[in-house]
């Protein structure tokens, strides 16, 4: 498998971009697509027109990272020479799905986290007008994914491998997320609840297997990967990416630049069981413990201000970078370990892009 890519990072850095110039343009067709050309009884004029508000709203203006890796790790598992262009675009609206799936996930998870922004706007059901039909609307973004994948993929090989992907996938990040919310009930502090198996119980669940397995998985089914024990391989490196991913997010909530990251952060109020507050259990003093269990959860400004001067106190940022530091230095040994016949730039690749990351 070494042979056939491009052995020069210029060519893949060109590549990359023209890519995401791709993407970025068959965005408008999909749209098109979906709300112009499937359903096209007149009746449902009104609800296709809300279906692309939804989907121009909430589907665009996020780093496409997901999306873009399924034609990126594509491209490093199949010669270029045997790459059609009809495949590389399939490979984009893919990723497109997986855009989708994560726009679903993020409207409605808004509305349980009580989030207020998002990608530099109102969260959607915050938006004048919307309030709980933005449940719908979640609904929606999820069975765009399924109209995309059958008008595009359906004549594939790997059709069925997809659909079972797709819907695995989202029903492990649905449990993920039940675990997440069980794990912070408003207003019923437990410390003893936020413990370090939960928390990888957690963002394993809701965030790595979607966010890392998905998009690699669904490149090496699309260059006719199946083989079970090269899917365990390589779930075993991204489930490690996409824990870091979550604890980077958990960081973010509380120190990133909300100008940056697009999001005001609420793990504090939502009495989230965050690596932050999971870590600063770990090395706190009984009496720091009595004023966290006063504090957290709480979502007055005054608690929320006490709660970031303890995470200060016990210098939390240079805990952070300790173990980003570790952190990188373990995925680099599990790719050695782990990558076997995968190349190891469908891994590395996805590191770059999220390591030192603050948005
Ligand atoms: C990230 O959690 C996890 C998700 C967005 C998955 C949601 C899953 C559902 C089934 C709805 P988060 O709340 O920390 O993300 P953010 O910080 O972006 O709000
Ligand atoms: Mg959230
Ligand atoms: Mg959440
Ligand atoms: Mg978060």
């Amino acid at each position: 498998m070494g042979d056939r890519r491009c052995s020069n990072g210029v060519h893949r850095e060109e590549a990359a971009q023209s890519d995401a110039q791709l993407f970025d343009r068959q965005f408008k067709e999909l749209v098109m697509e979906l709300t112009e050309q499937d359903f096209t009884d007149p009746v449902l004029a009104d609800a296709l027109g809300r279906l692309r508000e939804v989907l121009l709203y909430n589907a665009p203006g996020g780093k496409r990272n997901r999306g873009l890796s399924v034609i990126g790790s594509l491209r490093e598992l199949v010669p270029p020479s045997k790459l059609t262009p009809e495949e590389q675009q399939r490979a984009l609206l893919v990723g497109w799905c997986i855009e989708l799936l994560q726009a679903f996930f993020l409207v409605a998870d808004d509305i349980m986290d009580a989030s207020q922004t998002r990608r530099g706007q109102p969260c959607w059901y915050k938006r004048e007008g919307i309030g709980l039909d933005a449940i719908n609307d979640a609904f929606l973004l999820e069975g765009a994914i399924y109209r995309l994948l059958r008008r595009h993929c359906r004549g594939q090989p790997y059709y069925v491998n997809l659909l079972e992907l797709f819907t695995e996938t989202s029903f492990q990040t649905e449990l993920g997320q039940a675990l997440d919310l069980m794990t912070a009930p408003p207003h019923k502090i437990d410390l003893n609840r936020f413990t370090v198996e939960r928390y990888k119980a957690i963002v394993k669940y809701k965030t790595a297997f979607y966010s890392f397995y998905l998009p690699v998985a669904a490149a090496m089914y699309m260059a006719g990967i199946k083989n079970e024990a090269e899917h365990k391989n390589a779930k075993t490196i991204l489930l490690e990416m996409g824990e870091f991913f979550q604890i980077q997010d958990d960081y973010l909530d509380c120190y990133g630049d909300p100008a940056i990251t697009g999001k005001i952060g609420t793990d504090i109020q939502d009495n989230k069981c965050s690596w932050l507050v999971v870590t600063a259990l770990g090395v706190m003093n009984g009496e720091q413990r009595t004023e966290l269990e006063a504090c957290y959860g709480r979502s007055d400004a005054e608690s929320v201000e006490r709660v970031k001067a303890l995470y200060d106190t016990l210098d939390m940022p240079v805990r952070y970078l300790q173990y980003e530091e570790e952190s990188y230095q373990r995925l680099q040994k599990l790719i050695e370990c782990h990558a076997q016949n995968l190349p190891h730039t469908v891994f590395l690749n996805f590191a770059k892009k999220i390591y030192k990351r603050n948005k």
